[in-house]
């Protein structure tokens, strides 16, 4: 298997494409943004979820270039809702090796001017262990990131071992409680400890807090009880190509 090859034309050849799943505010309920997930549409071995492949991209210096592709078509999307009217955010994902990456925000400022993007059409995902990969890297690039005005998150929170002192000094928007504490938490009173702890940790530094993996309605009740703003789910939708994004959001709302 030569996956690495094959990902190196993948990016020319246009066999990957994003996914977008709904984000909805609770207090609400309505929509209000997506995040852009990757997959490989692989000639030989079908549709390949990003799992497979992100880790390779990391491990053969082809992380930026993905990055860069998917910065490029969240936009390209982000545009075209634009020009529809829709104003909500696309979140795309960092990873470690991004944030290590010097040339990365000139890169991402070249994207932006190319569509002529305003900041707030694309949040950033950063998960809480690749910040901790290198902390002092990390907080140059998300202070750089913030000077542009981007939003930013941190992705898979709790799992990541970062400190609270660390946390306070981060310019960072909201944190996405890991999916893991959230699927557990009507099961679970660990979990659900967990995620209340978290809910309440975010709103005392003035952050917004995203649970992701919310796959059933008693799990959504008991977080719109625990106060948390934002869900992400298969209880809402699974990760859906852009054209059916309308559809699904007339038929749901
Ligand atoms: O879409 P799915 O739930 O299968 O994603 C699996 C993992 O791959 C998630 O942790 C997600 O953050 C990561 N992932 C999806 N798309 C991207 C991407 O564009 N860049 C990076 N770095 N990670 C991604
Ligand atoms: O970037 P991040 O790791 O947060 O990406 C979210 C991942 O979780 C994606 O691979 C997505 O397909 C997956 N996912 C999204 N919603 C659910 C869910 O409700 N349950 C589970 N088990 N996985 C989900
Ligand atoms: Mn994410
Ligand atoms: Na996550």
């Amino acid at each position: 298997l030569t996956l690495m090859g094959d990902l190196r034309r993948a990016i020319d050849r246009n066999e990957l494409l994003l996914y977008y799943q709904p984000k909805v505010e609770i207090a609400s309920n309505r929509v209000c943004g997506t995040e852009a997930l990757v997959r490989w549409r692989h000639p030989q071995h079908g549709m390949l979820p990003p799992d497979e492949f992100v880790r390779l991209a990391e491990n053969t210096g082809l992380i930026t270039p993905l990055t860069l592709w998917v910065l490029d078509t969240a936009l390209g999307q982000r545009y075209a809702w634009h020009e529809e009217g829709d104003e909500r955010p696309i979140s795309v994902n960092l990873s470690a090796h991004d944030l290590r990456d010097p040339r990365l925000l000139e890169r991402i400022q070249g994207s932006f001017a190319t569509w002529g993007a305003k900041p707030h059409w694309i949040e950033f995902e950063l998960t809480e262990s690749a910040l901790m990969e290198d902390p002092v890297a990390s907080m140059q690039t998300l202070s750089a990131l913030k000077e542009l005005d981007a939003h930013l998150t941190i992705d898979d929170f709790g799992t990541g071992y970062s400190s609270l002192a660390y946390l306070q000094k981060l310019p960072v928007d909201s944190l996405k409680i890991d999916q893991s504490f959230v699927t557990r938490m009507t099961s679970n009173d660990g979990s659900a400890k967990i995620v209340r702890s978290i809910i309440e940790l975010a709103h005392n530094l003035d952050l917004t807090v995203v649970a992701e993996g919310v796959e059933d309605q008693l799990t959504l009740n008991q977080l719109g009880q625990f106060g948390c703003d934002i869900v992400q789910g298969y209880r809402i939708s699974q990760p859906i190509p852009a054209e059916q994004f309308r559809d699904w959001e007339v038929r749901s709302t």
